[in-house]
Protein backbone atom coordinates (compact mmCIF):
# COMPACT_ATOMS: atom_id res chain seq x y z
CA UNK A 1 0.00 0.00 0.00
CA UNK A 2 2.60 2.27 0.69
CA UNK A 3 6.50 2.26 -0.77
CA UNK A 4 9.45 3.74 -0.04
CA UNK A 5 9.05 6.55 -1.99
CA UNK A 6 6.10 7.64 -0.29
CA UNK A 7 7.95 7.20 2.83
CA UNK A 8 11.05 9.67 1.34
CA UNK A 9 8.52 12.02 0.14
CA UNK A 10 6.50 12.60 2.84
CA UNK A 11 8.87 12.60 5.73
CA UNK A 12 12.13 14.49 3.69
CA UNK A 13 13.38 16.34 4.50
CA UNK A 14 13.39 15.80 8.27
CA UNK A 15 13.55 11.87 7.60
CA UNK A 16 14.93 10.17 5.20
CA UNK A 17 13.84 6.50 4.48
CA UNK A 18 16.20 4.20 3.63
CA UNK A 19 15.78 0.18 2.10
CA UNK A 20 12.65 -1.56 3.41
CA UNK A 21 10.15 -0.44 6.36
CA UNK A 22 11.15 -1.50 9.23
CA UNK A 23 8.72 -3.32 11.53
CA UNK A 24 10.02 -1.98 15.25
CA UNK A 25 10.62 1.79 14.10
CA UNK A 26 9.88 3.25 16.99
CA UNK A 27 9.04 1.56 20.53
CA UNK A 28 7.67 3.59 23.32
CA UNK A 29 5.78 2.99 26.16
CA UNK A 30 5.77 -0.42 25.22
CA UNK A 31 4.40 0.19 21.72
CA UNK A 32 6.20 -0.65 19.13
CA UNK A 33 4.98 1.33 15.21
CA UNK A 34 6.81 -0.12 11.87
CA UNK A 35 7.80 2.95 9.42
CA UNK A 36 4.81 1.98 7.87
CA UNK A 37 2.05 2.65 10.89
CA UNK A 38 3.89 5.99 11.88
CA UNK A 39 3.35 7.12 8.32
CA UNK A 40 -0.15 5.83 7.60
CA UNK A 41 -0.93 7.48 11.08
CA UNK A 42 1.06 10.27 11.15
CA UNK A 43 -0.87 10.82 7.57
CA UNK A 44 -3.88 10.80 9.39
CA UNK A 45 -2.99 13.29 11.81
CA UNK A 46 -1.61 15.53 9.09
CA UNK A 47 -5.36 15.50 7.46
CA UNK A 48 -6.68 17.36 10.39
CA UNK A 49 -4.59 19.77 11.17
CA UNK A 50 -3.27 20.87 7.96
CA UNK A 51 -5.13 24.17 7.86
CA UNK A 52 -3.16 24.99 11.49
CA UNK A 53 -0.27 26.47 11.78
CA UNK A 54 1.04 25.79 15.48
CA UNK A 55 -0.08 23.14 17.68
CA UNK A 56 0.88 22.64 21.28
CA UNK A 57 1.97 19.02 22.01
CA UNK A 58 2.68 17.50 25.71
CA UNK A 59 5.58 15.72 25.14
CA UNK A 60 4.83 12.65 27.10
CA UNK A 61 7.18 9.80 26.14
CA UNK A 62 3.86 8.28 24.51
CA UNK A 63 3.85 6.75 20.88
CA UNK A 64 0.74 9.57 20.59
CA UNK A 65 3.86 12.30 20.55
CA UNK A 66 5.36 10.91 17.81
CA UNK A 67 2.60 10.44 16.16
CA UNK A 68 1.74 13.96 16.77
CA UNK A 69 4.99 15.09 16.24
CA UNK A 70 5.60 13.82 13.05
CA UNK A 71 1.97 14.72 11.95
CA UNK A 72 2.45 17.90 12.56
CA UNK A 73 6.30 17.52 10.13
CA UNK A 74 4.54 16.16 6.81
CA UNK A 75 1.28 18.82 7.46
CA UNK A 76 4.50 21.29 7.69
CA UNK A 77 2.55 22.83 10.75
CA UNK A 78 4.40 23.93 13.73
CA UNK A 79 4.96 21.81 17.24
CA UNK A 80 5.24 23.44 20.61
CA UNK A 81 6.08 20.71 22.55
CA UNK A 82 5.13 21.22 26.67
CA UNK A 83 6.94 19.62 29.28
CA UNK A 84 4.24 17.16 30.71
CA UNK A 85 5.41 18.31 34.33
CA UNK A 86 5.07 22.05 33.81
CA UNK A 87 3.31 24.00 36.25
CA UNK A 88 0.28 26.16 35.46
CA UNK A 89 2.04 29.81 34.70
CA UNK A 90 5.18 27.95 33.00
CA UNK A 91 2.25 26.03 30.53
CA UNK A 92 0.42 29.37 30.10
CA UNK A 93 3.38 31.12 28.97
CA UNK A 94 4.08 28.88 26.18
CA UNK A 95 0.70 28.53 25.02
CA UNK A 96 0.28 32.42 25.02
CA UNK A 97 3.95 33.27 24.03
CA UNK A 98 4.22 31.04 20.76
CA UNK A 99 0.05 31.61 19.74
CA UNK A 100 -0.82 27.82 20.24
CA UNK A 101 -3.92 27.48 18.17
CA UNK A 102 -4.83 23.92 19.98
CA UNK A 103 -3.43 21.15 21.69
CA UNK A 104 -2.59 18.00 19.19
CA UNK A 105 -2.53 14.76 20.95
CA UNK A 106 -2.24 14.07 25.01
CA UNK A 107 -3.42 16.97 27.35
CA UNK A 108 -3.44 18.34 30.96
CA UNK A 109 -6.11 18.44 33.34
CA UNK A 110 -6.09 22.11 32.53
CA UNK A 111 -6.26 22.59 28.46
CA UNK A 112 -6.34 26.27 29.24
CA UNK A 113 -9.34 27.00 26.90
CA UNK A 114 -7.62 25.34 24.00
CA UNK A 115 -9.80 22.90 21.67
CA UNK A 116 -8.05 19.36 21.47
CA UNK A 117 -7.21 17.66 18.13
CA UNK A 118 -7.17 13.94 19.02
CA UNK A 119 -4.71 11.60 17.54
CA UNK A 120 -5.53 8.09 16.84
CA UNK A 121 -3.02 5.26 16.54
CA UNK A 122 -4.71 3.22 14.40
CA UNK A 123 -6.09 5.97 12.18
CA UNK A 124 -4.43 5.39 8.77
CA UNK A 125 -4.07 7.75 5.47
CA UNK A 126 -1.80 7.75 2.77
CA UNK A 127 -2.35 11.10 1.12
CA UNK A 128 0.58 12.37 0.04
CA UNK A 129 1.72 16.06 1.20
CA UNK A 130 4.39 18.22 -0.59
CA UNK A 131 6.99 19.03 1.51
CA UNK A 132 6.93 22.07 3.55
CA UNK A 133 9.65 25.25 2.91
CA UNK A 134 12.98 23.47 4.45
CA UNK A 135 13.08 27.30 5.85
CA UNK A 136 9.72 26.81 7.61
CA UNK A 137 9.84 26.45 11.43
CA UNK A 138 8.98 22.89 12.92
CA UNK A 139 9.42 23.87 16.25
CA UNK A 140 9.61 26.07 19.05
CA UNK A 141 11.68 24.50 21.88
CA UNK A 142 11.48 26.62 24.91
CA UNK A 143 14.33 27.11 26.93
CA UNK A 144 15.85 29.29 30.08
CA UNK A 145 17.60 32.65 29.94
CA UNK A 146 19.19 33.95 33.32
CA UNK A 147 15.97 35.90 33.58
CA UNK A 148 13.13 36.19 32.55
CA UNK A 149 10.34 33.65 31.02
CA UNK A 150 11.48 30.83 29.06
CA UNK A 151 12.14 32.20 25.20
CA UNK A 152 11.06 30.37 22.35
CA UNK A 153 13.88 28.97 20.11
CA UNK A 154 12.74 29.03 16.33
CA UNK A 155 14.29 25.60 14.24
CA UNK A 156 13.51 25.03 10.95
CA UNK A 157 13.31 21.91 9.04
CA UNK A 158 16.94 22.57 7.09
CA UNK A 159 18.31 23.02 10.53
CA UNK A 160 17.46 19.87 12.25
CA UNK A 161 17.88 17.81 8.90
CA UNK A 162 21.77 19.33 9.01
CA UNK A 163 22.02 18.81 12.69
CA UNK A 164 21.18 15.46 12.71
CA UNK A 165 23.07 15.00 9.48
CA UNK A 166 26.21 16.48 11.39
CA UNK A 167 26.16 14.01 13.64
CA UNK A 168 25.06 10.93 11.74
CA UNK A 169 28.60 11.15 10.03
CA UNK A 170 30.46 11.83 13.14
CA UNK A 171 28.91 8.77 14.68
CA UNK A 172 29.00 6.62 11.73
CA UNK A 173 25.19 5.90 12.54
CA UNK A 174 23.40 4.27 9.90
CA UNK A 175 20.35 2.30 9.86
CA UNK A 176 22.04 -0.93 11.14
CA UNK A 177 21.78 0.92 14.64
CA UNK A 178 19.46 1.11 16.86
CA UNK A 179 19.02 3.87 19.23
CA UNK A 180 18.11 3.56 23.00
CA UNK A 181 17.45 6.24 25.57
CA UNK A 182 14.41 7.29 27.92
CA UNK A 183 14.97 11.43 27.99
CA UNK A 184 12.25 13.69 28.02
CA UNK A 185 10.43 14.31 24.79
CA UNK A 186 10.90 18.30 24.86
CA UNK A 187 14.07 19.27 24.08
CA UNK A 188 16.92 19.11 21.30
CA UNK A 189 18.47 15.79 23.07
CA UNK A 190 15.27 13.12 23.28
CA UNK A 191 13.05 14.77 21.01
CA UNK A 192 15.10 15.77 17.89
CA UNK A 193 18.55 14.13 18.40
CA UNK A 194 16.40 11.31 20.05
CA UNK A 195 13.38 10.70 17.58
CA UNK A 196 14.06 12.63 14.43
CA UNK A 197 16.90 10.88 14.15
CA UNK A 198 16.51 7.98 14.03
CA UNK A 199 13.45 8.51 11.95
CA UNK A 200 15.71 10.36 9.38
CA UNK A 201 18.45 7.99 9.63
CA UNK A 202 16.46 5.06 9.63
CA UNK A 203 17.60 3.44 12.80
CA UNK A 204 15.08 1.95 15.23
CA UNK A 205 14.21 4.05 18.37
CA UNK A 206 13.63 1.98 21.75
CA UNK A 207 12.54 4.65 24.38
CA UNK A 208 13.04 3.44 27.66
CA UNK A 209 10.28 5.36 29.59
CA UNK A 210 13.05 6.77 32.18
CA UNK A 211 16.47 6.75 31.69
CA UNK A 212 16.94 4.50 34.49
CA UNK A 213 20.12 2.05 34.60
CA UNK A 214 17.94 -1.20 34.44
CA UNK A 215 16.25 -0.01 31.56
CA UNK A 216 19.00 0.88 29.91
CA UNK A 217 20.69 -2.37 30.40
CA UNK A 218 17.62 -4.45 29.31
CA UNK A 219 17.07 -2.56 26.14
CA UNK A 220 19.19 -4.04 23.00
CA UNK A 221 20.49 -1.40 20.79
CA UNK A 222 24.05 -0.05 19.86
CA UNK A 223 23.77 3.75 20.51
CA UNK A 224 22.59 4.73 23.84
CA UNK A 225 21.74 8.47 24.32
CA UNK A 226 21.97 10.16 28.53
CA UNK A 227 22.54 13.47 30.23
CA UNK A 228 25.77 13.04 32.57
CA UNK A 229 23.35 11.88 35.54
CA UNK A 230 22.19 9.33 33.49
CA UNK A 231 25.65 7.48 33.12
CA UNK A 232 26.58 8.51 36.74
CA UNK A 233 23.74 6.47 37.79
CA UNK A 234 24.68 3.38 35.00
CA UNK A 235 28.17 3.71 36.36
CA UNK A 236 27.42 3.49 39.57
CA UNK A 237 25.42 0.60 39.35
CA UNK A 238 28.00 -2.09 38.06
CA UNK A 239 25.68 -5.12 36.68
CA UNK A 240 24.20 -2.44 34.19
CA UNK A 241 26.81 -1.05 33.15
CA UNK A 242 28.79 -4.09 32.17
CA UNK A 243 25.30 -4.93 30.23
CA UNK A 244 25.74 -2.30 28.24
CA UNK A 245 29.24 -4.02 26.35
CA UNK A 246 27.74 -4.78 23.68
CA UNK A 247 26.97 -1.30 22.54
CA UNK A 248 28.60 0.23 19.49
CA UNK A 249 28.41 3.31 21.24
CA UNK A 250 27.37 5.47 24.03
CA UNK A 251 26.88 8.96 23.79
CA UNK A 252 26.96 11.71 26.59
CA UNK A 253 25.75 15.23 25.89
CA UNK A 254 23.90 18.44 27.47
CA UNK A 255 25.63 19.09 30.48
CA UNK A 256 29.75 18.10 31.39
CA UNK A 257 30.35 14.63 32.10
CA UNK A 258 32.74 14.03 35.29
CA UNK A 259 36.10 12.77 34.03
CA UNK A 260 35.51 9.71 36.85
CA UNK A 261 31.97 8.78 35.21
CA UNK A 262 34.17 8.64 32.00
CA UNK A 263 36.78 6.40 33.48
CA UNK A 264 34.16 4.14 35.37
CA UNK A 265 32.43 3.92 32.40
CA UNK A 266 35.19 2.67 30.23
CA UNK A 267 36.14 0.36 32.40
CA UNK A 268 32.57 -1.28 33.06
CA UNK A 269 31.77 -1.31 29.43
CA UNK A 270 35.38 -1.66 28.00
CA UNK A 271 34.69 1.17 25.88
CA UNK A 272 35.25 4.97 26.48
CA UNK A 273 31.85 7.38 25.50
CA UNK A 274 31.56 9.45 23.11
CA UNK A 275 30.88 13.16 24.41
CA UNK A 276 29.11 16.18 22.48
CA UNK A 277 28.46 19.73 23.22
CA UNK A 278 25.08 21.43 22.01
CA UNK A 279 22.45 23.49 22.77
CA UNK A 280 18.74 24.13 22.24
CA UNK A 281 19.92 26.98 19.71
CA UNK A 282 22.36 25.31 18.02
CA UNK A 283 21.55 21.63 18.36
CA UNK A 284 24.91 19.60 18.61
CA UNK A 285 27.80 21.43 16.97
CA UNK A 286 30.84 20.10 18.44
CA UNK A 287 31.40 15.67 19.30
CA UNK A 288 34.49 13.13 19.43
CA UNK A 289 33.98 10.95 16.30
CA UNK A 290 33.46 7.28 16.39
CA UNK A 291 36.63 6.53 14.71
CA UNK A 292 38.54 8.84 16.65
CA UNK A 293 39.91 9.79 20.15
CA UNK A 294 37.70 10.13 22.65
CA UNK A 295 39.49 11.95 25.84
CA UNK A 296 38.07 12.52 29.22
CA UNK A 297 36.79 16.23 29.51
CA UNK A 298 36.50 17.24 25.74
CA UNK A 299 33.82 17.60 23.53
CA UNK A 300 35.80 16.95 20.32
CA UNK A 301 36.20 18.43 17.22
CA UNK A 302 33.59 21.16 15.54
CA UNK A 303 31.30 18.27 13.73
CA UNK A 304 30.35 18.44 9.52
CA UNK A 305 30.05 22.52 8.48
CA UNK A 306 30.54 24.07 11.70
CA UNK A 307 33.35 26.74 12.62
CA UNK A 308 34.22 27.50 16.48
CA UNK A 309 36.38 30.23 17.82
CA UNK A 310 36.98 31.36 21.38
CA UNK A 311 37.16 35.45 21.66
CA UNK A 312 38.36 37.53 25.07
CA UNK A 313 36.48 39.92 26.97
CA UNK A 314 38.00 42.58 24.56
CA UNK A 315 36.79 40.66 21.96
CA UNK A 316 39.58 39.37 20.45
CA UNK A 317 39.92 35.94 18.56
CA UNK A 318 42.11 33.92 20.96
CA UNK A 319 44.75 31.06 19.70
CA UNK A 320 44.26 27.35 20.00
CA UNK A 321 46.58 26.41 22.21
CA UNK A 322 45.15 24.83 25.10
CA UNK A 323 45.64 27.38 27.30
CA UNK A 324 43.64 30.95 26.17
CA UNK A 325 40.38 30.53 27.98
CA UNK A 326 37.64 32.13 25.81
CA UNK A 327 33.53 32.77 24.84
CA UNK A 328 32.91 30.32 22.91
CA UNK A 329 30.94 31.16 19.42
CA UNK A 330 30.14 29.46 16.80
CA UNK A 331 28.81 28.79 13.10
CA UNK A 332 26.88 26.59 11.05
CA UNK A 333 23.62 25.33 9.16
CA UNK A 334 21.82 24.17 12.14
CA UNK A 335 21.46 26.70 14.11
CA UNK A 336 18.54 28.45 15.17
CA UNK A 337 16.63 30.85 13.21
CA UNK A 338 15.94 33.17 16.38
CA UNK A 339 13.72 33.73 19.88
CA UNK A 340 10.05 33.91 19.14
CA UNK A 341 8.66 37.00 19.03
CA UNK A 342 12.12 38.59 20.99
CA UNK A 343 14.34 40.47 17.98
CA UNK A 344 16.62 41.77 21.10
CA UNK A 345 16.96 38.84 22.57
CA UNK A 346 18.20 37.21 19.07
CA UNK A 347 20.27 40.34 18.38
CA UNK A 348 22.43 39.69 21.72
CA UNK A 349 23.23 36.49 21.17
CA UNK A 350 24.85 37.49 17.48
CA UNK A 351 28.04 39.34 17.07
CA UNK A 352 27.77 41.70 14.36
CA UNK A 353 29.94 39.32 12.11
CA UNK A 354 27.31 36.58 12.53
CA UNK A 355 28.38 34.01 14.77
CA UNK A 356 26.33 32.95 17.93
CA UNK A 357 27.64 33.85 21.31
CA UNK A 358 26.95 29.91 23.14
CA UNK A 359 27.76 31.74 26.47
CA UNK A 360 29.80 28.63 27.41
CA UNK A 361 33.53 29.27 28.17
CA UNK A 362 35.89 27.24 26.52
CA UNK A 363 39.59 26.46 25.50
CA UNK A 364 40.81 25.17 22.41
CA UNK A 365 43.74 22.62 22.05
CA UNK A 366 46.26 22.73 19.12
CA UNK A 367 44.60 19.40 17.68
CA UNK A 368 41.37 21.08 17.40
CA UNK A 369 39.95 19.21 20.32
CA UNK A 370 37.28 22.18 22.18
CA UNK A 371 36.94 21.40 26.20
CA UNK A 372 34.05 23.48 28.04
CA UNK A 373 35.55 25.38 31.06
CA UNK A 374 32.00 26.34 32.27
CA UNK A 375 29.63 29.27 31.80
CA UNK A 376 30.32 32.87 31.35
CA UNK A 377 26.85 33.45 33.52
CA UNK A 378 26.23 31.79 36.92
CA UNK A 379 22.93 32.83 36.47
CA UNK A 380 22.30 29.70 34.31
CA UNK A 381 22.14 26.34 35.76
CA UNK A 382 22.37 22.87 34.68
CA UNK A 383 20.82 20.04 36.52
CA UNK A 384 20.18 16.59 35.46
CA UNK A 385 20.67 18.21 32.17
CA UNK A 386 18.32 20.56 32.12
CA UNK A 387 18.38 24.08 31.65
CA UNK A 388 17.38 26.36 34.21
CA UNK A 389 17.26 30.39 34.82
CA UNK A 390 18.32 31.26 38.43
CA UNK A 391 16.40 34.41 37.70
CA UNK A 392 12.87 32.20 36.79
CA UNK A 393 13.06 30.33 39.82
CA UNK A 394 13.65 33.87 42.09
CA UNK A 395 10.73 35.70 40.81
CA UNK A 396 8.52 33.01 41.83
CA UNK A 397 9.92 32.66 45.09
CA UNK A 398 9.44 36.47 45.58
CA UNK A 399 6.07 35.84 44.84
CA UNK A 400 5.69 34.22 48.02
CA UNK A 401 4.38 36.64 50.87
CA UNK A 402 7.20 35.11 53.31
CA UNK A 403 10.10 35.91 51.01
CA UNK A 404 11.72 39.31 51.20
CA UNK A 405 14.79 38.70 48.99
CA UNK A 406 16.00 35.42 47.45
CA UNK A 407 19.03 34.03 46.02
CA UNK A 408 19.14 31.28 43.16
CA UNK A 409 22.74 29.03 42.28
CA UNK A 410 23.30 26.14 41.33
CA UNK A 411 25.66 24.35 43.74
CA UNK A 412 27.71 21.52 42.63
CA UNK A 413 26.31 17.61 43.12
CA UNK A 414 27.72 14.17 42.39
CA UNK A 415 24.48 13.54 40.84
CA UNK A 416 22.70 16.51 39.21
CA UNK A 417 26.02 18.00 37.97
CA UNK A 418 24.71 21.33 39.70
CA UNK A 419 21.40 21.26 42.18
CA UNK A 420 19.40 24.35 42.49
CA UNK A 421 19.87 25.71 46.20
CA UNK A 422 17.68 29.01 46.94
CA UNK A 423 19.26 31.21 49.77
CA UNK A 424 15.86 33.18 51.04
CA UNK A 425 15.86 36.26 53.60
CA UNK A 426 12.14 36.10 55.01
CA UNK A 427 9.96 35.43 57.92
CA UNK A 428 8.30 32.38 58.68
CA UNK A 429 9.85 30.63 55.72
CA UNK A 430 8.53 27.31 54.92
CA UNK A 431 11.22 25.60 52.53
CA UNK A 432 8.90 22.83 51.64
CA UNK A 433 5.71 24.83 50.56
CA UNK A 434 8.59 27.15 48.61
CA UNK A 435 9.88 24.45 46.84
CA UNK A 436 6.19 23.11 46.08
CA UNK A 437 5.78 26.63 44.71
CA UNK A 438 8.22 26.57 42.08
CA UNK A 439 7.19 22.79 41.00
CA UNK A 440 3.71 24.12 40.49
CA UNK A 441 4.62 27.25 39.11
CA UNK A 442 7.41 26.31 36.82
CA UNK A 443 7.71 22.52 36.74
CA UNK A 444 8.63 19.65 38.94
CA UNK A 445 13.34 19.72 37.16
CA UNK A 446 12.89 22.84 38.19
CA UNK A 447 12.39 23.04 41.20
CA UNK A 448 15.16 23.81 44.48
CA UNK A 449 16.12 20.75 45.79
CA UNK A 450 17.49 22.78 48.93
CA UNK A 451 16.32 26.03 50.83
CA UNK A 452 18.41 27.59 52.87
CA UNK A 453 17.09 30.27 55.33
CA UNK A 454 19.73 33.04 55.76
CA UNK A 455 19.77 36.79 57.50
CA UNK A 456 20.98 38.66 54.61
CA UNK A 457 22.71 37.76 51.35
CA UNK A 458 26.30 39.06 50.42
CA UNK A 459 26.10 42.02 48.29
CA UNK A 460 28.96 44.05 47.21
CA UNK A 461 29.34 48.12 47.34
CA UNK A 462 26.67 48.58 44.36
CA UNK A 463 24.06 46.41 46.50
CA UNK A 464 24.49 43.45 43.72
CA UNK A 465 24.20 39.98 45.30
CA UNK A 466 27.45 38.02 45.13
CA UNK A 467 26.06 34.67 44.34
CA UNK A 468 30.25 33.04 44.18
CA UNK A 469 29.75 33.78 47.74
CA UNK A 470 27.12 31.47 48.27
CA UNK A 471 27.90 27.98 48.71
C1 LIG B 1 9.84 15.28 43.66
N1 LIG B 1 8.86 14.96 42.81
C2 LIG B 1 7.94 15.92 42.92
C3 LIG B 1 8.40 16.88 43.85
N2 LIG B 1 9.57 16.44 44.28
N3 LIG B 1 6.76 16.09 42.33
C4 LIG B 1 6.03 17.19 42.63
N4 LIG B 1 6.42 18.14 43.50
C5 LIG B 1 7.59 18.02 44.14
N5 LIG B 1 7.96 18.96 45.02
C6 LIG B 1 8.84 13.74 41.98
C7 LIG B 1 8.84 13.90 40.50
O1 LIG B 1 7.55 14.07 40.00
C8 LIG B 1 9.38 12.56 40.02
O2 LIG B 1 8.37 11.60 40.08
C9 LIG B 1 10.38 12.24 41.08
O3 LIG B 1 10.06 13.07 42.19
C10 LIG B 1 11.83 12.43 40.68
O4 LIG B 1 12.02 13.68 40.16
P1 LIG B 1 13.47 14.21 39.89
O5 LIG B 1 14.24 14.04 41.16
O6 LIG B 1 13.41 15.57 39.31
O7 LIG B 1 13.99 13.23 38.79
P2 LIG B 1 15.38 12.60 38.67
O8 LIG B 1 15.24 11.13 38.74
O9 LIG B 1 16.35 13.21 39.62
O10 LIG B 1 15.78 13.04 37.22
C11 LIG B 1 17.06 12.85 36.74
C12 LIG B 1 17.01 12.72 35.23
C13 LIG B 1 16.35 13.98 34.69
C14 LIG B 1 16.20 11.50 34.88
C15 LIG B 1 18.41 12.59 34.73
O11 LIG B 1 17.02 15.11 35.23
C16 LIG B 1 16.32 14.02 33.18
O12 LIG B 1 15.52 13.35 32.54
N6 LIG B 1 17.18 14.85 32.56
C17 LIG B 1 17.25 15.01 31.13
C18 LIG B 1 17.31 16.44 30.75
C19 LIG B 1 17.45 16.63 29.24
O13 LIG B 1 17.02 15.83 28.46
N7 LIG B 1 18.10 17.73 28.85
C20 LIG B 1 18.38 17.99 27.45
C21 LIG B 1 18.30 19.44 27.16
P3 LIG B 1 8.25 10.41 39.05
O14 LIG B 1 9.52 9.63 39.20
O15 LIG B 1 7.06 9.67 39.49
O16 LIG B 1 8.12 11.06 37.71
S1 LIG B 1 18.78 19.70 25.40
C22 LIG B 1 20.38 20.13 25.56
O17 LIG B 1 20.87 20.28 26.64
C23 LIG B 1 21.33 20.28 24.41
C24 LIG B 1 20.76 20.48 23.05
C25 LIG B 1 22.21 19.08 24.38
O18 LIG B 1 23.41 19.26 24.32
O19 LIG B 1 21.65 17.97 24.48
P1 LIG C 1 20.14 23.65 26.49
O1 LIG C 1 19.74 24.96 26.09
O2 LIG C 1 19.28 22.97 27.47
O3 LIG C 1 20.21 23.00 25.24
O4 LIG C 1 21.56 23.72 27.18
C1 LIG C 1 22.71 24.07 26.48
C2 LIG C 1 23.87 24.12 27.42
O5 LIG C 1 24.19 22.83 27.92
C3 LIG C 1 25.15 24.59 26.79
O6 LIG C 1 25.18 26.00 26.66
C4 LIG C 1 26.19 24.05 27.75
O7 LIG C 1 26.33 24.91 28.86
C5 LIG C 1 25.57 22.74 28.21
N1 LIG C 1 26.15 21.57 27.53
C6 LIG C 1 25.61 20.81 26.57
N2 LIG C 1 26.44 19.79 26.26
C7 LIG C 1 27.53 19.92 27.03
C8 LIG C 1 28.75 19.17 27.18
N3 LIG C 1 28.98 18.06 26.51
N4 LIG C 1 29.65 19.63 28.07
C9 LIG C 1 29.43 20.74 28.78
N5 LIG C 1 28.30 21.47 28.70
C10 LIG C 1 27.36 21.06 27.84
Amino acid sequence: MYGNHVLLRSLNPLAVARGHDIADAVTIGGVSLSRGDILGAATSVAERISRAERLAVLATPSVKTVLAVVGALIAGVTVVPIPPDAGHAEREHMLRDSGAQAWLGEVPEDTAGLEVLPVRQHARSWHSYPDPHPSSIAFILYTSGTTGPPKGVLLSREAIAAGIDAVAQAWNWTSRDTVVHGLPLFHVHGLLLGVLGPLRVGSPLVHTGKPTPELYAAAKGTLYFGVPTVWSRIAADEASARALAHARLLVSGSAPLPVPVFEKLKELTGQAPIERYGMSETLITISTRSDGERRPGSVGLPVDGVETRIVSEAGETLPHDGESIGALQVRGPMLFAGYLNNPEATAKVFTEDGWFDTGDVAVIGPDGFHRIVGRASTDLIKTGGYRVGAGEIETVLLGDPSVDEVAVVGLPDDDLGQRIVAFVVGTGVEPSALIDLVANELSIHKRPREIRVVDSLPRNAMGKVQKKQLG
